[in-house]
Order: structure tokens, then sequence, then C-alpha cells
């Protein structure tokens, strides 16, 4: 039996890859590995069942045949690597950069674009709304020009592309039609360069048919 992976069945990102399945999926498309996904409603994902793999009652966890059960999407990308080619390159030093840039994706960069997303969503009706949006606006900017200064005019942060730029881009891309990106030329074409890889591209596909097939009569 393959690996299972666990999803959202109706995400509220309405298919558009922002969930955190999203960078599992595509790190199982970039090392080739096959994988079958359980989806969850948001009471599954608090019953003692998904509780047991997941202690905050969340997606994405990952089950292999062999017993390992684990959680945390950075935890589940970095196993994955490790498996199989395709993330993570040879050289010791390189290997370990590559493992801080992921580390840097998910506790440096992700933590303001997260807490900009829960603003827009949770609080653009309190009356300091605009204040506190322009606020986090320049947190997130700072990190971005940060980010835009290390990666310069690379292709990819660390040598070939690696875990570190699948963690990176998929942090991006939660900051969506926010407009924040397109103040760096260097990691709007950086997105750009990471979506159009064909294992992206079959992932987003993957994820896409779920919500697709939630939206037909009868799912
Ligand atoms: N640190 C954990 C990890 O990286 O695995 C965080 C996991 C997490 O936040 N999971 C979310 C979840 O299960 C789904 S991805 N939430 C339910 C809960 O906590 O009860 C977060 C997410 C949700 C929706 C969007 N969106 O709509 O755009 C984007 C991201």
């Amino acid at each position: 039996m393959p690996p299972i992976l666990t999803a959202f069945a109706n995400s509220p990102d309405r298919g558009r890859g922002l969930a955190r399945d999203m960078r599992v999926r595509w790190a199982l498309e970039e090392t080739g590995q096959p994988y079958a996904v359980r989806l969850l409603s948001f009471d599954q994902m608090k019953q003692p069942s998904h509780l047991a793999l997941q202690p905050f009652g969340q997606i994405p966890t990952w089950e292999t045949e062999d017993g390992l059960v684990l959680f945390e999407s950075g935890a589940i990308v970095l196993h994955l690597a490790e498996q199989r080619p395709g993330l993570l390159p040879r050289d010791p030093q390189a290997r370990i950069r590559a493992i801080a840039w992921l580390f840097a994706a998910l506790n440096t960069v992700e933590p303001p674009v997260v807490e900009r997303s829960m603003c827009t969503l949770f609080e653009h009706e309190q009356p300091w709304f605009e204040h506190r949006l322009a606020q986090l606006d320049g947190r997130v900017r700072q990190r971005l020009g940060e980010l835009s200064d290390a990666l310069g005019e690379r292709d990819w942060l660390e040598g070939d592309f690696s875990c570190g730029d699948l963690m990176m881009v998929s942090v991006l891309l939660r900051l969506g039609s926010s407009g924040l990106i397109d103040g760096s030329p260097n990691l709007t074409a950086y997105v750009a360069r990471a979506t159009a890889r064909a294992a992206y591209q079959r992932a987003f596909a993957a994820q896409r048919a779920v919500f697709e097939h939630s939206q037909q009569p009868g799912a």
C-alpha cells in the first residue's frame, strides 16, 4: 500500500494550492514517490483517530506502511527529500545549507506572511484594520527585501533547486494577489520558475482535482 497523506476534503483555499498538503504533494512529485490521500472534514480532523496522528488536529500528516507517522509539513518534506534524490545536494555543507533555507522559509518568512493573512481574513472589520495591515505589510516587505538580496541573480537559493526553494516558494505563494512580491522582480521570477516545474504542476493539478470533485452535485 502506498503511504498516505492527509488533506482537506473542502479546502478553504478553493483549490488554489495554498493549504499545507500542497508542499508535501510537490515534494512527492519532485522525488517521484507514489502516495495515496485521505481527505478529512474539519470535524474528522478533531477526532481522536486523527489527533493520534497530529496532536493539533491539522493536516497534513504522513503515514507509511512500516509504521512511520509524521506531522509538520516541514518535517514531512525534509523526510521525503532524504528518501530519494532530487531535493537535497549530496555535498554535506550544501545539504545542510539547503535545510537551513527550509527552516528559514518556515521560521523566518512564513510567520509574518501568516500573520498578515490572518489579519486580512479575520480583522478586516476592525476600525484599526488599515493601520495594522500597513504594519504587517511593512514586516513582510522587510523579509522579502532581505530574501531578494540573498537570492540575487541566482536561479535557486543554494545551487540546484532544493527542498529549501520548494518551501520558500510555497510560503511566497501565500502572498497571492497582495502585490507585495511585485516590488522584487527577482522574487517574481523565482516563483514563476519554481511553479513552472512539471512536479509543481502535477501536484497543483492533484489538489485542484479534489476541489473540482467537491463542487460536483452530490459530492
Ligand atoms: N505547522 C503545521 C504544518 O506546517 O504542518 C501547520 C499545519 C496547518 O496549519 N494546517 C492547517 C489546518 O489543518 C491547514 S494549512 N488547519 C485547521 C486547524 O488548525 O484547525 C493552512 C491553510 C489553510 C487555509 C489556507 N487558505 O485558505 O488559503 C491556507 C493555508
